[in-house]
């Protein structure tokens, strides 16, 4: 079977078993501080991808945000990049606005993104060339707007450090409004199927982007860091996506001003930290 065939219904598998245990009891712990938590299931959606992968593709590799091959240095092979649920907060507090994200990337090369809205049984999806999908339905290439008549999406928590404020209070005060969804990958598909027309954030982990990068690009948007240069898919790094004259204007107008501030954030804290 192709392998896009068999991610899709894998994928699909994984947000079945996650809707039939919603209101099981879930088993919660914290990681890097007391909002970073992460759940039983997490950790099974994970594993249950990754055995399914392993299980038909052996020669196949996998990172992954819970825990699979943190020790992956270079693009060679067929690459699978998990993020098992993408908006856990949102997943614990809602029971909803949650998704699976799988990028896969053969020797380096773009090869299929997935962001699955499992609540809403809503699968983006994507192969390079064949344009982006939700479930039957084909996106449309994405029209160009201004920041001033449109709405973008952002976690407000960076209008709460120093530096960067400045740069976000603009951005968010020129906007037509801004919204903050608690789901990365589900911020790309709403990218992608142009109900934003940006999506900022400083700071995301190759899971949280995998999925959502080729979907973007298939619609003729444009993906970037904040110094706008190509994201590599194996570090962490900041994100400016968009569509292909708001991105211009984000990045000419409002960042690269700031462009020896942020060249020293993503050197002293980005690269090479997954
Ligand atoms: P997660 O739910 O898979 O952890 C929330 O605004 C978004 O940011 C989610 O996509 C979330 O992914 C991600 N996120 C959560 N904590 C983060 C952190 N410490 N650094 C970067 N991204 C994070
Ligand atoms: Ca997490
Ligand atoms: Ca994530
Ligand atoms: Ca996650």
């Amino acid at each position: 079977m192709e392998i896009y065939k068999f991610a899709y219904q894998i994928i699909e598998e994984a947000g079945r078993i996650i809707r039939d245990s919603i209101d099981d009891e879930l088993h919660i712990e914290t990681k890097s501080n007391p909002n970073d938590l992460v759940t039983n299931i997490d950790k099974e959606t994970e594993a249950f991808l990754t055995k399914q992968i392993l299980n038909t593709y052996p020669h196949h590799r996998i990172l992954g945000e819970e825990g699979q091959g943190r020790d992956i240095e270079d693009e060679a092979g067929t690459i699978w990049i998990i993020d098992p649920i993408d908006g856990t907060l949102n997943f614990v507090h809602q029971q909803e606005n949650f998704a699976i994200s799988i990028g896969i990337f053969i020797d380096g090369v773009k090869y299929a993104g997935f962001v699955y809205d499992v609540m809403n049984k809503k699968m983006y999806h994507c192969k390079v060339g064949n344009g982006a999908w939700m479930n039957e339905t084909q996106l449309k290439p994405l029209k160009n707007s201004e920041l001033k008549s449109s709405l973008i999406s952002t976690n407000p928590i960076w209008l709460t450090k120093d530096k960067l404020a400045d740069i976000y209070k603009l951005i968010i005060d020129d906007a037509r409004s801004t919204r903050a969804y608690g789901s990365a990958a589900l911020d790309f598909a709403n990218v992608a199927k142009g109900i934003t027309s940006a999506y900022l954030t400083m700071r995301l982990h190759p899971w949280d982007f995998a999925g959502g990068l080729i979907l973007v690009e298939e619609v003729g948007g444009v993906v970037t860091n904040q110094l706008g240069e190509p994201l590599n898919i194996l570090e962490a790094n900041s994100i400016l996506i968009g569509n292909k004259s708001i991105h211009d204007e984000l990045l000419s107008q409002y960042f690269l001003p700031h462009t020896s501030l942020l060249k020293k954030i993503h050197t002293e804290r980005f690269k090479k930290n997954k």
